[in-house]
C-alpha cells in the first residue's frame, strides 16, 4: 500500500507539474500551415468580412472592401459578382463569381501589410466534391501554394503562421489545376476572419487497426490508433466515425472516446453526467476533474491508504483502442478518426480506411 501511495503521490506531482507548462506553452517558431478547418475561433476576430453590406443583386464591382480587408476577382467577367447565391454561406450574401468565370480572387490587406492568420468559408457553384487551389504571396513571391479536396460545402479554410500578404483562390471540379492556370473557376467565398492568435488543432490520429481492407468475422471490431497531442498543449479527445460510404455521410455511426479509449458519454462520474455532458464547457469540466484530482492528491497526503485509482502500470501509453459492436455482417465499412481538442477544434482527419465483415 505504501508504495501504490507514493506511486500515486508522484503521478499526482507529474501531472500538476504538467498543468504548469502547459500553462506557459513553449513558442514554435513560425512556419505557414494551411487547415480545412475553422482555426479562428469568432472571439479571436481581429476582422472579418461577410458581405453583407453589399447591395443589389448582380452587377456589382469586382473589389469589395470591409474591416480592411480587400477582395477582387482578377481575370474575371468584369462587375459580375453574384451575392445572393446561395451555399450554405454565412448570412444571405456573399462573394461568387457569376457563372463562373476562369479567374480567381485575390485577398489582401486594405493597408497592404501582412496577415497573421487568416480563415474563411468556401464553396461553389458545382454540386458534390470541389478542389481549392491556393497560393500565398509575399511581395508579390509565392511562399505556400497547393489544392484541396472537399467532399461537400460549405467547408472551412484556413491559412495560419503569417509570413504572407496575398492570398489567391480559385476552385475547380477536378484536380491537377493551379490557382493562375486559367481553368474554368466557381469559387464561392464568405466569412473571411483574421485574427493574431489561433487555436491550432491536435495532430491528425495515425491509425494502427484494422488493417486497410481488412476482412474481420463477427459484429464487433477493435479500432485502435496513435494518441494525438494539441499543440496548445490541451487535453485530446478522439472522434471515431464508421460509415457506408467514403464521404461519411451514409449511415454515420459516431464514437467520442479519450485518450484512454473509454466512451466520453460514460466517461465521468455520475454527477457529471447529471450535470449534462452535452451541453457543459469542456473547461469547466476540465476545472473539475482537475478538482477530483486535487481532492485525490489531498486524501493521498492525509494517509488515507487504500483509496485512489488502480494504476495499470501495464497500460498503452501511446495508442487508443476502442471496440465497436453491432457491426452488420457481409458489409463494407470506412473509418477513420478525428482528434479534437478541449477547445473544440477538430484535426484533419486521419487516414480512412475500409474493413468487410464476413
Ligand atoms: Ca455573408
Ligand atoms: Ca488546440
Amino acid at each position: 500500500m505504501r508504495q501504490s501511495k507514493q506511486f500515486f503521490v508522484k503521478v499526482s506531482m507529474a501531472l500538476l507539474l504538467i498543468t504548469v507548462f502547459f500553462l506557459f506553452p513553449s513558442v514554435a517558431p513560425a512556419a505557414i500551415t494551411v487547415y480545412p478547418t475553422d482555426v479562428i475561433a469568432n472571439a479571436s476576430r481581429t476582422n472579418f468580412m461577410g458581405f453583407e453590406g453589399m447591395a443589389g443583386l448582380n452587377g456589382l464591382p469586382s473589389t469589395w472592401e470591409e474591416d480592411g480587408i480587400r477582395v477582387e476577382q482578377i481575370n474575371g467577367y468584369i462587375n459580375n459578382i453574384w451575392s445572393t447565391y446561395n451555399w450554405g454561406q454565412e448570412g444571405s450574401r456573399s462573394w461568387y463569381p457569376s457563372g463562373g468565370d476562369s479567374g480567381y480572387t485575390k485577398i489582401s490587406l486594405v493597408s497592404g501589410g501582412e496577415f497573421s492568420n487568416l480563415g474563411l468559408l468556401v464553396g461553389t457553384g458545382w454540386s458534390g466534391t470541389f478542389y481549392v487551389q491556393y497560393a500565398l504571396l509575399s511581395d508579390g513571391s509565392t511562399v505556400a501554394q497547393g489544392e484541396i479536396y472537399f467532399p461537400s460545402y460549405p467547408q472551412h479554410l484556413g491559412f495560419a503562421g503569417g509570413g504572407f500578404d496575398t492570398v489567391l483562390l480559385s476552385a475547380s471540379q477536378s484536380s491537377g489545376n493551379t490557382v493562375i492556370d486559367g481553368h474554368p473557376n466557381a469559387l464561392a467565398i464568405d466569412s473571411i476572419e483574421l485574427a493574431e492568435s489561433i487555436n491550432q488543432p491536435p495532430g491528425t490520429p495515425v491509425l494502427i487497426a484494422p488493417e486497410n481492407d481488412a476482412t474481420v468475422s463477427g459484429n464487433s471490431v477493435i479500432f485502435s490508433w496513435e494518441r494525438a497531442t494539441d499543440p496548445e498543449g490541451t487535453d485530446v479527445t478522439y472522434l471515431l466515425q464508421i460509415a457506408e460510404n467514403a464521404d461519411f455521410t451514409a449511415n454515420l455511426s459516431q464514437y467520442a472516446v479519450d485518450e484512454n479509449g473509454i466512451l466520453i458519454a460514460g466517461l465521468i462520474f455520475p454527477f457529471f453526467a447529471l450535470m449534462g455532458w452535452g451541453t457543459m464547457n469542456r473547461r469547466k469540466l476540465t476545472l473539475l476533474i482537475m478538482a477530483a484530482l486535487l481532492t485525490s492528491v489531498m486524501i493521498a497526503g492525509c494517509g488515507s491508504d487504500g483509496w485512489g485509482p488502480t494504476i495499470d502500470t501495464d497500460t498503452d501509453t501511446t495508442s487508443v483502442s476502442y471496440n465497436v459492436t453491432g457491426l452488420n455482417s457481409a458489409s463494407t465499412y470506412y473509418w477513420r478518426v478525428i482528434a479534437v481538442d478541449e477547445d473544440g477544434t477538430r484535426s484533419i482527419p486521419g487516414e480512412t480506411r475500409t474493413f468487410t465483415t464476413n
